[in-house]
């Protein structure tokens, strides 16, 4: 729903990024949109503020950075830097980046809250904490596990990961452990802070009537309200964040500090600009969130709540992307699926501007996008590549070789009336937040480009008619022109070279859609066209696909508690009449003993059915003990070559899996009698 006045400036912030781990598609889920509505939003004149920034605090940053022997200080620098850098890499430029530790956030923060308890919403009262004895401590959030009170599912901390997802509140958990010990942990009374957020029910449900951005936000808001209201808890035990003002053990719940920074970095960006902060958070100037679908509770309830409790300004519109998929499975970091930005990405030298496009044109913003290798090579190759880039790159060509610069000749009205019409289309979809409409219907244009070039046939009239030949060609121009303001907030980096090779010498970021119907100036001099978009071709998402395989295995393995297996190379092919020569057979080890002369060797006896059971001597002491290995069902070959190891004659070898590490004897599924062949 659109509800964004297009006069006013308006301030668009993203969802801040834990600074406790690397970016990968998923956080560009929501940023790439966002930064393309900001691109957007400046193509169509509105003025723009887009700031974010890294989430600091929090008990996983605490417990993370205590699990590598490093200060969260630390921990956070370093993630704050690559988010930062990776962000810049992929074309998503804020106004601001700061980070919530900022002096900015906690001074914001700690305004905030003292307004909150002067204006009475904010009361202490005992309440149950789960505290660890062996490690004599209290432990919020992550550092308690249990089982859900709603669902009863697994959950840990703040929320019910695993089961139905549920905001849990202090003291909710049942069966506490401690996730630092793994120890029981028990309840202890303590007293705490709670917002009083059953106060602003009815502040909520008006607020919500009227709040723009996606419905998906809107909905699931209106439902949990309608529901309940309880107050919210919003201290915690840690020395790490915004101090409570006034109790030296406690700093505020980071869903407190967290949504301060919008405000905090806005004020950065004032600081850095002259620019203004309070036209937005105490004025009527528009705020946009652009948040990921698990935040609508934090963003639609908590801080609209607390902003109104402390007389600031609310947004405007909330518009929370749907989830990511990786090769159509749930997004999981810990099962492998997951594409990393910059070593599964930018590393391999692929172009920020295709997975832009890629996002931003799979699907509606609300939807699950699945990120496949595949699908991106065929959307790329035939989108980007077979439309966008092939009418660009074919028309500049026909024009540089037969011209060398704009030929004279006159628009068509038609074209204006197709770019015109085009452009509001885009307007109008970027406005409802219908990103992949926009992108649809920026592609159909080019398309129709396409067909212009393609109808004309201007490789004919160029040696029938130069004067209509140069129409044809100064209108694709113009056409491209059009294009290349279309699709620059979508492919930024690529549109800035287009931009240049029609002849423009003006920042392509900094001119709106008003200049896509200004005529293209005949004589303009245009230089050999290079290619825009490139194909991706099939060895590449081979070996991308690979390493995403590679790593799904080798997370498989680890969770299954088994070693990444390196896997060689195969041998060469042989014919069934070498597999024959083989003679495998079911044996059971009746002895087992140490070879003393060697730390590896083993002597077996194996009754293979004969009468008398073979002697096999077998590398297998570092891997079994001999104990263990009498009555095992094993597979051995019968007819190798009898040599002598330690002077113990082997007649036999046993058959098992080597994974360097670990040996595991081969063996039969079912019981079979010793001396069963095997084929
Ligand atoms: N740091 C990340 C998340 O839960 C969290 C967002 C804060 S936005 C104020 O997606
Ligand atoms: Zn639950």
């Amino acid at each position: 729903m659109s509800n964004i006045p297009s006069d006013k400036a308006v301030l668009v912030t993203c969802g801040l990024p834990y600074a406790n781990g690397k970016a990968h598609v998923g956080h560009l889920r929501t940023y790439i949109p966002a930064d393309i509505f900001v691109r957007s939003l400046q193509k169509n004149s509105q003025e723009t503020t887009f700031v974010c920034g890294s989430d600091t605090h929090g008990t996983p940053i605490v417990v993370n950075a205590e699990e590598l022997g490093i200060t969260p200080k630390e921990l956070v620098q370093q993630y704050h830097t690559h988010f930062d850098e990776v962000f810049k890499k992929m074309g998503v430029e804020f106004d601001a980046f700061g980070t919530t530790d900022d002096d900015t956030n906690h001074n914001r923060t700690t305004e905030i809250v003292d307004k909150l308890i002067e204006k009475g919403y904010v009361y202490p009262k005992i309440i149950e904490i789960a505290y660890c004895p062996q490690c004599d401590r209290f432990l919020p959030d992550r550092y308690v596990a249990g089982t859900c009170p709603h669902c009863g599912e697994k959950a840990r901390g703040d929320e019910c990961d695993q089961g139905c997802g549920k905001h849990l509140e202090p003291g909710e958990l049942n069966e506490p452990t401690c996730t630092i010990c793994r120890g029981p942990a028990e309840y202890k009374e303590q007293e705490h802070f709670f917002f009083k957020l059953s106060e602003f029910k009815d502040f909520l449900m008006e607020h919500l009537e009227n709040l723009g951005g996606t419905l998906n936000a809107r909905n699931y808001a209106m439902g949990w309200i309608k529901q309940e209201l309880t107050d919210w808890c919003i201290t915690r035990n840690l020395e790490w964040g915004v101090r409570f003002p006034g109790h030296d053990d406690l700093v505020v719940y980071v869903w407190v500090d967290a949504p301060i920074g919008y405000m905090a970095f806005t004020e950065q960006w004032a600081e850095k600009t002259g620019g203004d902060w309070e036209k937005f958070w105490k004025g009527d100037c528009p705020i946009v969130h652009f948040i990921g679908g698990d935040i609508i509770y934090h963003h639609c309830i908590f801080w609209p709540a607390m902003l109104k409790g402390a007389d600031y300004s609310q947004a405007s519109a909330v518009v929370a992307s749907g989830m990511l998929k990786i090769e159509d499975k749930t997004f999981s970091k810990s099962r492998g699926y997951v594409v990393w930005v910059e070593e599964d990405y930018l590393d391999h030298g692929f172009h920020p501007d295709l997975l832009r496009y890629y996002l931003v044109s799979y699907t509606s913003h609300t939807k699950e996008v699945n990120f496949s290798w595949k699908i991106f090579q065929d959307k790329i190759n035939t989108e980007l590549v077979g439309v966008l880039g092939n009418f660009l790159y074919r028309n500049l060509l026909f024009a540089f070789k037969n011209f060398g610069e704009i030929p004279d000749g006159d628009i068509d009205p038609e074209v204006i009336e197709k770019i015109n019409s085009t452009i509001e289309e885009v307007v109008r979809a970027n406005s409802e937040y219908e990103f992949k409409k926009a992108a649809d219907t920026a592609m159909a244009l080019a398309s129709y480009g396409n067909s212009y070039f393609q109808s004309n046939e201007p490789w004919k009239l160029i040696k029938e008619d130069k004067d209509a030949c140069g129409k044809v060609v100064k209108n694709c121009i113009q056409l491209a022109k059009a294009l290349i303001l279309l699709f620059e907030p979508m492919t930024p980096g690529s549109m800035e070279v287009a931009w240049k090779q029609i002849g423009m010498d003006s920042d392509v970021h900094e001119v709106t859609y008003e200049e896509a119907t200004v005529p293209v100036v005949s004589g303009t001099k245009l230089e050999k066209p290079g290619i825009l978009f490139t194909k991706l071709e099939d060895d590449k998402i081979n070996e991308m696909e690979a390493i995403s395989s590679k790593r799904i295995k080798a997370a498989m393995a680890k969770e299954a508690g088994i070693e990444e297996v390196e896997i060689m190379e195969y041998k060469d092919e042989i014919e069934y009449d070498d597999f024959a020569k083989l003679d495998i057979r079911v044996g059971k080890i009746v002895t087992a003993e140490k070879i003393k002369k060697s730390k590896k060797l083993l002597r077996l006896e194996v009754d293979i059915g004969d009468e008398e059971p073979r002697q096999v001597v077998a590398g297998l002491a570092e891997y079994y003990d001999p104990e263990e290995m009498v009555g095992k069902i094993v597979n051995v070959l019968v007819n190798l070559k009898p040599v002598k190891l330690c002077g113990v004659e082997s007649q036999g070898m046993l058959l098992a899996a080597d994974a360097g590490e670990r040996v595991s004897l081969l063996s039969t599924d079912k019981e079979m009698g010793p001396g069963s062949c095997i084929r």
